[in-house]
């Protein structure tokens, strides 16, 4: 993998004030209903929802981004397990740079060490310029050079009630830092209910899982879908897809070694979610921060059923179901599974 030259200059910290004004009154146009606090609403742009907070970036990035063909984008759904996507990705690019004792996701947030298009950090990123870039975005919200240059995307979705679980409670957490004493997130029972209606960050979620889903029946060698569950239950079989679609699969020396264990195990929940950058650190964005522990909670399959009912389960399942029927792709999870 080639780490020199793709990242590029544009950040969209750099945007005039004059440009900020234009995508705050092109937001202010936008459709709104009400979002998981009374903070801020939820705001329809290019059929999806979005909070304010995620448009202006994701507007900049539409205005100004141009990719290049070796661009490598990670793109997910919030709260699906792009934290560890990125860990294993910048661990498996930069595997002949760094070992574990000096590796920058030792003292950085994955999320610090990956940049997100549309929060536009590429020149805050640690350690080395890696084509490596990671969005949120729906596939039809992505900045058109993207689709053009012919970039490669790896996609990771996730059991759709894990992922609401996910998100309550790290919405949950924002609110409480930020908003102190100020009100609270809605509660999960009302929060589920906008999720099933589509409500919810770049939702609705199976809008975006299938707007991939059918990019990569399409492109298949250009997106490769994956699973969070996939990730747990073969995370060796996933680390050695990784690494073949980057174009630096593992020698057999890299495996007789032991390279990929070595990764699978430095970026496993325990690892990560153990280093002291991830238990006090703080990513500070604008005026709100995030506890970099949020981004670790439990990282647990099934959790959900601690916090919804059967009925809420099978609820979203149907929805899901039906949403996805006929594209070949499901979340049920079969018996022998
Ligand atoms: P983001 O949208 O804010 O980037 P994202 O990283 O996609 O969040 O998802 C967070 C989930 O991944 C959390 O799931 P949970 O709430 O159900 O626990 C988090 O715990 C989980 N996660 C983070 N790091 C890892 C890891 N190394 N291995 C497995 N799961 C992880």
């Amino acid at each position: 993998m080639e780490f020199s030259s793709t990242s590029k200059p544009i950040i969209a910290s750099n945007i005039s004030p004059e440009s900020i004004q234009e995508y705050r009154k092109e937001i202010s146009t936008l459709p709104k209903e009400n979002g998981w606090s009374q903070f801020q609403d939820l705001c329809s742009y290019q059929d999806f929802w979005f909070y304010p907070i995620f448009l202006q970036g994701a507007m900049f990035a539409r205005d100004h981004f141009e990719a290049q063909a070796s661009d490598i984008f990670l793109c997910s759904p919030m709260k699906t397990g792009c934290t560890w996507l990125k860990a294993l990705s910048f661990a498996i690019a930069t595997r002949t740079q760094f070992d574990d004792s000096n590796i920058p996701l030792r003292t950085t947030v994955p999320h610090d060490c990956i940049p997100f298009l549309e929060y536009g950090e590429y020149s805050t990123a640690a350690g080395p310029k890696i084509p490596l870039i990671a969005s949120h975005l729906p596939y039809t919200c992505l900045p058109r050079s993207i689709i053009d240059s012919g970039c490669k995307i790896v996609y990771l979705c996730r059991d759709p009630k894990d992922t609401f679980v996910s998100m309550w409670h790290f919405f949950r957490k924002i609110v409480e830092n930020n908003k102190p004493g100020e009100g609270d997130l809605v509660s999960i029972e009302e929060a589920f209910e906008l999720f099933c209606k589509g409500l919810s960050s770049h939702g609705p979620y199976w809008e975006h899982v299938l707007g991939y889903w059918k990019a990569s029946l399409e492109r298949p060698g250009k997106i490769l879908f994956l699973k969070y569950e996939g990730m747990v239950k073969d995370t060796e079989g996933c680390v050695k897809k990784l690494a073949e679609f980057f174009g630096c699969p593992f020698s057999l020396e890299e495996e007789r070694d032991g390279i990929v264990q070595r990764i699978i195990k430095f970026c496993s929940f325990e690892s990560l979610s153990n280093l002291e950058v991830n238990k006090t650190g703080k990513q500070v964005k604008k005026d709100a921060f995030v506890d970099n522990s949020a981004y670790f909670r439990k990282g647990k399959v099934g959790d959900w059923r601690n916090y919804l009912s059967a009925e809420m389960g099978e609820r979203l399942d149907n929805i899901m179901e039906d949403k996805l029927s006929g594209s070949g792709l499901t979340f049920r999870i079969s018996p022998q599974e």
